[in-house]
């Protein structure tokens, strides 16, 4: 990879209210790597009509994602903040990529079966090429690095697959062309921490998500300190003390969970909580995980209420980094039609 200047690319559906998994899985670590790399982040708005969304609230969801990036201390200025609806590449590097994936490569994707549930005749086309799209997105700006909670590693898997299928399909065409060993990087994911997949407060065995009908399996991160406090209370836990050594966590998904969280959220490990808090009951720890959690959630809600009041500056921040955006996207898209054969 070395032919390929470093770049970070993630996106983040504007579907629902963000929650702790959304920050701790992805938006910390965009934060972190804006100090090593250049950055793209996007408001996924085209993935987000893969499943029926009401217009106005869709528009509001794009504006508070975009704020949630800002107040969580993305620099729109530095990096690239904007909603993929509006550089068209996207999706015309997703009709490319179609006809690069092979079928028995969607097949096996799991985020579809689980989505698709028992109505997968019923649903839409869409929900079924979302990764397709998805390395549309990394690829259409030659992305190298894309952090993402452990939920989206296939997803990435696929990408780079598709990446190397086109680099070997057209690798005569690229050589020529001067591209040296492929057009596109192996996009890498960035999965690591502590809290990579956080799961629900009520049920440790399952992803926390926005799509859970309960308010209590997740923390917003638009809740106030009343409201986290309420619902780390009430979140589900086991009858034993905390173990001291992280074997002692095997077989208890709810204890994992909240140790998880609170190591990543200040930063430290599961083994480095466990050496402050072994043996405690949960009744106490739940009282620092809420001091901890409402100290770094709490600011960030606010700013987000905030800068969603000033729309007209959200959407001069989205149309600046689309204009940006759009100029890498452009690039690649003229030497994808190039060493497609196409006409320009
Ligand atoms: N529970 C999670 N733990 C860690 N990371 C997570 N992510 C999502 N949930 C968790 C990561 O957040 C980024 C943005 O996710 P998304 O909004 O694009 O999509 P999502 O995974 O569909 O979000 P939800 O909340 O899980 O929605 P539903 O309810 O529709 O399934 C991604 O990097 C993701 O990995």
């Amino acid at each position: 990879m070395a032919q390929f200047q470093p770049r970070v690319f993630s996106g983040v559906q504007p579907t629902g209210y963000l929650h702790l998994g959304n920050y701790l899985g992805a938006i910390t670590k965009f934060v972190a790597l804006q100090e090593t790399h250049d950055c793209i982040y996007c408001v996924v708005d085209l993935h987000a009509i893969t499943v029926p969304q009401k217009p106005a609230e869709l528009k509001a969801s794009i504006r508070e994602v975009t704020a949630a990036f800002l107040a969580a201390g993305i620099d729109a200025k530095k990096h690239i903040v904007f909603n993929q609806s509006q550089v068209a590449e996207h999706a015309e590097l997703a009709w490319v990529l179609n006809c690069v994936a092979r079928l028995g490569w969607l097949n096996r994707m799991t985020q579809f079966k689980e989505k698709a549930g028992r109505d997968r005749e019923n649903v839409s086309i869409g929900l079924y090429d979302y990764p397709i799209l998805m390395a549309a997105d990394i690829l259409v700006y030659r992305a190298t690095h894309v952090p993402v909670g452990e939920d989206q590693k296939q997803h990435l898997e696929l990408a780079r697959d598709i990446a190397q299928k086109f680099n070997l399909d057209f690798g005569e065409e690229i050589s020529v062309r001067g591209h040296g060993e492929g057009f596109f990087p192996l996009p890498e994911p960035l999965i690591q921490g502590p809290a990579t997949r956080v799961m629900s407060l009520r049920d440790g065995t399952k992803k926390m998500s926005k799509s859970d009908p309960s308010d209590y399996s997740r923390i917003n991160l638009s809740d106030d300190a009343d409201t986290i406090a309420q619902k780390i209370r009430k979140a589900k836990t086991d009858p034993e003390p905390l173990p001291s050594e992280i074997e002692g966590l095997a077989k208890r998904p709810e204890a994992e969970n909240l140790v998880g969280i609170f190591a990543a959220l200040e930063r430290s490990s599961k083994a480095e909580v466990l050496q402050a808090y072994g043996g405690v009951n949960f009744s106490t720890f739940k009282s620092a995980l809420i001091d901890l959690t409402v100290a770094k959630l709490t600011p960030i809600g606010k700013a987000m209420a905030e800068l969603t009041q000033d729309q007209a500056y959200i959407d001069a921040i989205l149309g600046d980094g689309a204009a940006r955006a759009r100029v890498l996207a452009q690039n690649t898209m003229h030497a994808v039609k190039d060493i497609l054969g196409f006409v320009r």
